[in-house]
């Protein structure tokens, strides 16, 4: 029975490496509602992701018609896509605009920051990550 005690201690360190659920991250600005998806989630040290930017308005209906991009940086120090901008589609015009990401090649704080204009309005809004090394 001793290897089934070890069996146990297998499956989950912490809770938040154990995870696959994540919520949306979400945030406003200038009246703006807006959520904010990735695919892997959590993100991985490796891999790219799939990332989805949804756009709201004050009064809930989708925003189908900006101009978004987002870029992915380190705050801690400077990295190679620091000011690389992706852009972002809405293919389906529902105020859901997707791209993939670059490489997060490193361990530690990343911020998603998106930029997008919508009609005269121009807006910019971080949303923060933090990547655990794999082990
Ligand atoms: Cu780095």
């Amino acid at each position: 029975m001793k290897i089934a005690g070890y069996m146990v201690v297998v499956g989950c360190l912490s809770l938040s490496a154990c995870s696959d659920f994540q919520p949306a991250k979400t945030g406003s600005v200038g009246g703006y509602q807006l959520q904010l998806k990735n695919d892997p989630a959590p993100l991985k040290v490796g891999s790219k992701a799939s990332i989805e930017f949804s756009i709201r308005d004050g009064v809930n209906q989708p925003v189908d018609s900006c101009t978004v991009h987002f870029r992915q940086y380190m705050p801690g120090h400077e990295m190679s896509l620091d000011n690389v901008f992706v852009l972002m589609v809405d293919q389906a015009k529902v105020g859901i605009y997707t791209a993939d990401s670059g490489e997060f090649s490193m361990g530690g704080d990343w911020v998603l920051e998106f930029d997008f204009i919508c009609g005269a309005d121009h807006h910019t809004i971080p949303f923060d990550f933090k990547l655990e090394w794999p082990e």
